[in-house]
């Protein structure tokens, strides 16, 4: 081999003991510069294979064997060396990692109470045999009022403030709407409840625009007062707790005859109207607080619907989740609804 073969060669088998000791005291952020300058584009291999093609060709075969060598031994070095920098690294960050530290615990969600409050409302009623439905927010004048034996001009329609989306359009001041329905497309006997929002135009300290309504009503032969009574203070004593005392007082309502307000017995003060010889907030010194209105379904609604008051009698009743809600756990003020302050919504979790 020529003289200038035999150089080139020891320059190429040179290169890889060179890079293996730069190698060695390489950090991880310097690797890639190194790279370049051995292995890259203009780099040292690059240089000596440029010498390549000026040999005599009978030197050249050598030569190029060399050159094939020495890169293949440049990469595979460097291959390697890198593997044990990432390596280091991993190790590195798994030092720093402290398993001993409390973990960030992720923040879950909870139902607000008065959802809680409504489905354990639907699952007493289920329990006795009624079926849950629900139904359009925005009703005809028809459904919300007519139907429900308020004509145009009956002068009970001024007792909801109601919020109008058009002409004989409404956001239903009630569930009512919902049995209407239901009534309209079934034959009895039926058995339902209607939760749902409702919407009146009444807003202040105990009054909100919108709030939540459970309304039931069962229809059957041969339906009485006795099966309202019984079927209430089942339902009563299941969300309130079995002592709870139940009273039924006559009132009125246009869509319901005869009709009655339901007291129970005070849970603030356990019905004495006394608590810590102070008078109790809750019931106003009565020892009841009233609950839920009720009734028998008067003929005209029946009517409306095209069931026969001759064959048919049902009752009827009506409810405020946020009301039963407040009640059941001693909440004083009904803002606390609609501040979606966590600290309160999270105690229900
Ligand atoms: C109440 C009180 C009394 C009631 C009546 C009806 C219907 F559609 F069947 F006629 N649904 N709900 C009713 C009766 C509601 O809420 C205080």
């Amino acid at each position: 081999m020529s003289q200038a073969g035999e150089e080139l060669v020891r320059g190429l088998e040179a290169l890889v003991p060179a890079m293996r000791g730069e190698l060695a005291s390489c950090a991880a952020q310097d690797l890639e510069d190194l790279r370049v300058k051995y292995l890259g584009r203009k780099g040292l291999l690059a240089g000596l294979l440029a010498g390549l093609g000026s040999l005599a060709p009978e030197d050249r075969p050598l030569a190029g064997k060399a050159a094939n060598a020495a890169k293949q031994a440049l990469t595979d070095l460097f291959a390697a060396r890198e593997a044990e920098l990432a390596a280091e690294t991993a190790r590195g960050a798994l030092s720093r990692f402290d398993p001993t530290l409390p973990g960030r615990t992720p923040e879950a969600g909870s139902l607000h109470p008065v959802t809680l409050v409504m489905e354990e409302i639907c699952t007493v009623f289920t329990g006795l045999g009624f079926e849950v439905v629900s139904g359009p927010e925005v009703e005809s004048d028809w459904y919300n009022f007519e139907a429900l034996n308020l004509p145009p001009e009956h002068p009970a329609r001024d007792m909801q403030d109601t919020l109008y989306v058009a002409d004989n359009v409404v956001l239903r001041t009630h569930t009512s709407p919902l049995q209407v329905r239901t009534m309209l497309a079934r034959k009895p006997p039926v058995a339902v409840i209607a939760p749902g929002k409702v919407y009146r135009r009444d807003s202040d300290l105990t009054h909100t625009p919108m709030f939540h309504q459970i309304e039931g009503l069962l229809v059957d032969r041969e339906v009485s007062m006795a099966d309202l009574r019984g079927t209430l203070t089942s339902f009563l004593r299941q969300i309130f707790g079995v002592d709870t005392r139940v009273r039924f007082r006559p009132s009125f309502f246009p869509f319901t005859e005869p009709s009655a307000e339901v007291d129970i017995s005070c849970r603030m003060c356990g019905g004495a109207g006394t608590l810590h010889g102070e008078p109790c907030r809750v019931c106003k010194q009565t020892g009841w607080v009233e609950i839920l209105g009720c009734g028998m379904v008067d003929p005209e609604v029946f009517k409306a619907v095209g069931y026969d008051p001759e064959v048919y009698t049902g009752f009827a009743f009506g409810l405020g989740v946020e009301r039963v809600t407040m009640l059941k756990y001693g909440i004083g003020d009904l803002r606390m609804f609609f501040e979606n302050d966590t600290r309160f919504l999270g105690q229900f979790a």
